[in-house]
C-alpha cells in the first residue's frame, strides 16, 4: 500500500480533495514520487469560484478595515518566519533547487507580507482639483474574486507576491499553483488561516494548468487574472479573458543580457555572470542567459568563466555544498540537449557542460553550459529555461545595446561597469522592465517587476501591484451650485447646462 502523502487542495478553511483522480508530485533530483495532489475537475473549480464569490460579497475581507489587513498580513509572515524550515524543506524536493539558494530566497518571503500588509494600512484615496464647489474623492475598492495561476521555479515566492497584493487590497483569492511543485503553496492555506484570514477568503486549488488553471481562467465570475508562465499559457487564456473583459497580469519568459564593459575586473565580472547565469540552474525568468561581453577583456573574461563554471558543484540539493541543483523534469533536460546541438549546427562552440548529468545515477540534471555563439543564434534569441547561456562578443557598447535589445524578450538586463556616464547611457537605452547596474537578480517588495514586449504585462511588487488588485470609484459631490435643470419654461425648454458638465 502507498504511504505517499496526498495534499488536498485548500478550500473554505478546510484541506478537502476535490476528486479521486490524483497528480504525482516527483522531486526532480531523485525522481521519485513525494506526494500528491489533487486534479480538481470543472464542477468543483465552479462550485469554488461560487464561494470565493460568496465571501466576497459578504464583506468578510472586502469591506474590513486596513488594520485589520494589516494585522492578519502581518502575523502571517511571523508565522511563516517560525515555520522557515519546514516550507524550505519542501521547496527544496519539490523545485530540485540547492538547499542553500532556498533558504536565502525564503527567508526573505515573508517581507512581501509585511510591505503589502503596510500598503494596506497606510494607502490614503485621494481628491481631485475639481472646477466649482464640488468635492471629488477617489478611493480604491477590491476588484473581486481574482485568480492566480503561479509556476514551479519559485513556487513560495511567486506565489506570496501574488497572494499579499490581492489580500491587502481587499480580494478574494484563488490560487492555482504549479503542478510540478505545488506543496509550499498549499501550506499556505493553514498558516493564512492561523493568522486570522476568515476562511474562503483564500482557496487554494490544485491541478493540471490545461485543465483545472483553464477551468478558472475560463469564468466569467472572475475579476482578474494575474499569470505567471509561459507565452503559450498567456495566448491560451487570453482570448476568453478579453470577451469577457477580464484584465490579465503577466509575468512570462526572458532572455535578459548581461552586459560586461572593460572598466569592470574581470574576476569581479566572472563572479557576476555565474550568480547571474547559473542560480536556480538558469531556471528564472531573469536568469543572465546571454553574456555580451565587450572585445577588449573578452578572452580573459571567457578563459576565467570557463574555469569557474567547470568548478561549480552539481549535486543533491539537500546538500549545503551544492551550488547547482536539478532542472525540474526530465522535458526541460531535453530542452536544454536540444538547444546545445541546435547551436552546434548553427556554427557554436561548447567551451564546457554541454550534457546532461546526474547525482548517484538519478535524477533530471544538466551540466553548467557555456557556449560561444553569434547574437543571432537561436541559443542567443530564445529562452532555455536552464543552465545553458549564450556567450556573445561585441566590439563597442552600441553594439553591445543593440544586441541586449535584439530579442522578442524585455523583462530583466544587467550592465557591469565601473564608468558612471556609460552605467546611465546603457540603462536608459536597453529596452526592459528592470535593469541593474553592477547587480543582478537584485528584488524587493516594494520595487515593480514586470517585462516589455513578450515578457508580460503589469507589474508584480510595489505600489503598481497593489494599485493593480482595485478599482478606482469616483464620487463627485456637488455642495454649492444648482443641479443641471431644465427651464421651467416650455418656450425655453431646452437644457441648460453648468458649466463643468460636458453632457
Ligand atoms: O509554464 P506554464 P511551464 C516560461 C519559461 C518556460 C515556459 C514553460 O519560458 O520554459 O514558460 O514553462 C499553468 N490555463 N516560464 O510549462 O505551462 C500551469 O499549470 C491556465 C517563465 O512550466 O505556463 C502553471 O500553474 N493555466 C516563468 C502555470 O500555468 C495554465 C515561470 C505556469 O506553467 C494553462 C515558468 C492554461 N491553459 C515558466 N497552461 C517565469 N516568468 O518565471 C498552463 N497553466
Amino acid at each position: 500500500m502507498s504511504t505517499l502523502l496526498h495534499q488536498p487542495n485548500w478550500v473554505n478553511g478546510a484541506y478537502q480533495s476535490a476528486s479521486e483522480e490524483r497528480i504525482h508530485v516527483i522531486n526532480p533530483a531523485t525522481e521519485s514520487a513525494i506526494a500528491t495532489i489533487d486534479s480538481t475537475p470543472l464542477q468543483t473549480v465552479n462550485s469554488i469560484i461560487s464561494s470565493s464569490l460568496d465571501n466576497f460579497s459578504s464583506g468578510i475581507w472586502s469591506k474590513v478595515d486596513a488594520s485589520t489587513r494589516f494585522n492578519v498580513l502581518s502575523k502571517a509572515a511571523t508565522l511563516l518566519r517560525l515555520r522557515l524550515p519546514e516550507f524550505i524543506d519542501l521547496e527544496t524536493q519539490q523545485t530540485g533547487r540547492p538547499i542553500r539558494e532556498m533558504k536565502a530566497q525564503l527567508s526573505r518571503v515573508p517581507e512581501w507580507l509585511e510591505y503589502f500588509a503596510s500598503l494596506a494600512r497606510t494607502h490614503e484615496g485621494r481628491v481631485t482639483p475639481f472646477k466649482g464647489p464640488v468635492v471629488n474623492t477617489l478611493i480604491r475598492l477590491p476588484l473581486g474574486v481574482v485568480v492566480q495561476i503561479t509556476p514551479w521555479n519559485h513556487p513560495l515566492l511567486i506565489a506570496t507576491k501574488k497572494i499579499a497584493a490581492a489580500l491587502a487590497a481587499g480580494n478574494s483569492v484563488i490560487v492555482k499553483p504549479s503542478e510540478s511543485a505545488p506543496l509550499s503553496v498549499l501550506k499556505m492555506g493553514q498558516l493564512f488561516q492561523e493568522a486570522g484570514l476568515p476562511d474562503g477568503t483564500l482557496q487554494i486549488v490544485s491541478g493540471y494548468g490545461r485543465e483545472t488553471g483553464k477551468f478558472l481562467c475560463e469564468s466569467s465570475l472572475i475579476s482578474k487574472i494575474d499569470l505567471t508562465g509561459g507565452l503559450a499559457t498567456y495566448a491560451a487564456i487570453a482570448p476568453t479573458a478579453s470577451k469577457h473583459l477580464i484584465p490579465i497580469i503577466a509575468e512570462l519568459g526572458g532572455k535578459a543580457p548581461v552586459c560586461m564593459f572593460p572598466s569592470i575586473s574581470v574576476e569581479k565580472g566572472v563572479k557576476a555572470a555565474l550568480f547571474a547565469s547559473f542560480i536556480a540552474s538558469g531556471q528564472t525568468c531573469v536568469t543572465g542567459s546571454r553574456l555580451l561581453i565587450h572585445s577588449d577583456i573578452y578572452d580573459e573574461f571567457v578563459d576565467l568563466l570557463v574555469r569557474r563554471t567547470k568548478n561549480l558543484r552539481v549535486g543533491a540539493p539537500t546538500d549545503e555544498k551544492t551550488q547547482i541543483g536539478a532542472v525540474i523534469s526530465r522535458a526541460s533536460v531535453e530542452r536544454c540537449s536540444a538547444f546545445v546541438s541546435q547551436s552546434i549546427d548553427e556554427g557554436g562552440k561548447v567551451l564546457c557542460g554541454g550534457s546532461p548529468t546526474s547525482v548517484d545515477g538519478k535524477g533530471y540534471f544538466f551540466q553548467p553550459t557555456l557556449v560561444e555563439t553569434k547574437a543571432s543564434s537561436n541559443l542567443a534569441c530564445n529562452e532555455v529555461f536552464g543552465p545553458v547561456i549564450a556567450l556573445v562578443r561585441c566590439e563597442s557598447e552600441e553594439e553591445i545595446v543593440k544586441v541586449a535589445n535584439a530579442t522578442s524578450f524585455a523583462l530583466g538586463a544587467s550592465v557591469w561597469t565601473n564608468d558612471f556616464s556609460q552605467a546611465h547611457r546603457v540603462a536608459e537605452n536597453i529596452d526592459s522592465g528592470i535593469v541593474w547596474i553592477n547587480g543582478h537578480h537584485l528584488n524587493d517588495p516594494s520595487s515593480p517587476w514586470g517585462g516589455f514586449k513578450e515578457s508580460g504585462l503589469g507589474k508584480e511588487n510595489g505600489i503598481e501591484a497593489f494599485e493593480s488588485y482595485t478599482k478606482v470609484k469616483s464620487t463627485i459631490i456637488n455642495y454649492g451650485q444648482e443641479p443641471t435643470w431644465f427651464d421651467d419654461e416650455v418656450e425655453n425648454a431646452r437644457p441648460r447646462l453648468s458649466p463643468n458638465t460636458n453632457q
